[in-house]
């Protein structure tokens, strides 16, 4: 038995170094240490030897299957390794083949208009101020000289929520707000954001479009601080030798009120089909803050003064990208969003 036992043994050494892999290492184990295996076999024979030689026959098949076991891992090891380097060699990387493009996003054109408006007011001592879409009545329309029964606010104009809160109709809520909380101190903010109006939607109309207004209030502030502010602009956005023309206007907020146009940046002025013949393009309203405005606010209109303007970002966007329907910024078209890569400041 000892015999047997020995030879099995040897058996099993040479098959686990003949493995060639780790499949043919694993049949291996399943022939001589699996339950059906000869050294099963023979532990299962024991019963038959006398009480003498039991453990020593113990002790030695123990000893056989330890052995086989420490050499199965040990062959193992080396195939495995074997294994990750054939695996290495057959996929390696050609590093030098050319990377995958990745498109990179750009701006909404809606975006980049506004953040090249905030760019200039911000550069001129300016502060961005923020507030909601849902206003109350009382910021979006009585603080701004629109007593109840005025017609601009008209229940067909405005979305209503309850009596009492809106979807804010312009930006001016913000500035309103910030004249009450600022209690008569000097004021330089811009407001973008999403303002909204019950219109029907055309390719010149949106019920939902996106606001830029701008507020000065302190002391000693003119007409003249308005112009020459709303040059500055008109040169940022449209080129250095647009020209502007205030034209009287009326807003119940300010007064005076003007209408801002600039001189065409197509034809220069002579009579075009983007200034229709006139040579002119209107951009945006503007005025000096109304007396009412700056009292119902806490501040002594006999004092301080003001000026205002309010942009369409949609209108600036159009005419500066020459886009012709309005509804092309709401429809997430890449193939007209992706024409809007940035290219210069
Ligand atoms: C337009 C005209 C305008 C204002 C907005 C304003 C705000 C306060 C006081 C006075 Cl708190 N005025 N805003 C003034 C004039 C015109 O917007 O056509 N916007 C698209």
């Amino acid at each position: 038995m000892e015999q047997q036992l020995k030879q099995l043994e040897q058996e099993a050494l040479t098959k686990i170094q003949a493995a060639a892999n780790l499949k043919e290492l694993n049949d291996v184990r399943v022939a001589y240490l699996g339950k059906k295996g000869p050294i099963t076999d023979l532990l299962k024979g024991m019963g038959k030897l006398s009480p003498e030689e039991r453990p020593k026959m113990g002790a030695l098949v123990n000893a056989v299957r330890e052995n086989v076991t420490a050499q199965l891992e040990q062959r193992a090891t080396v195939l495995e390794e074997q294994a990750i380097q054939e695996q290495l060699e057959k996929e390696s990387i050609d590093v030098t083949l050319p990377g995958r493009q990745v498109r990179s996003g750009n701006r909404h054109p809606l975006t980049r208009v506004v953040e090249e408006i905030e760019d200039l007011f911000v550069s001129m001592g300016y502060t961005i101020a923020e507030g909601t879409e849902v206003e109350r009545d009382y910021y979006n329309f009585e603080a701004l000289n629109l007593p109840k029964g005025h017609p601009a606010r008209d229940m067909q104009d405005t979305f209503y929520i309850t009596e009492e809160t809106l979807l804010r109709t312009h930006t001016s809520p913000v500035q309103a707000r910030t004249m009450e909380a600022k209690k008569g101190e000097p004021i330089r903010i811009i407001s973008p954001g999403k303002v909204f109006r019950r219109d029907n939607d055309d390719a010149t109309h949106s019920h939902q479009f996106m606001q830029i207004e701008g507020l000065v209030v302190g002391e000693n502030i003119r007409m003249s601080d308005l112009k020459g502010t709303l040059d500055k602009l008109a040169k940022k956005m449209f080129g250095e030798d647009r020209e502007i023309r205030l034209r009287p206007s009326f807003f119940p907020f300010t007064e005076p009120s003007v209408e801002m146009d600039i001189s065409c940046f197509k034809c220069g002025g002579s009579g075009c089909n983007v200034c229709k013949q006139t040579g002119w393009i209107e951009i945006l309203g503007a005025g000096m803050v109304h007396p009412n405005v700056l009292e119902m606010a806490g501040y002594d209109s006999k004092k301080v003064s003001g000026f205002a303007f309010g942009i369409g970002a949609e209108r600036i966007a159009m005419l500066k990208y020459g886009v012709d329907d309005i509804r092309h910024f709401y429809t997430n078209d890449s193939r007209f969003l992706s024409q809007f890569h940035r290219t210069e400041g």
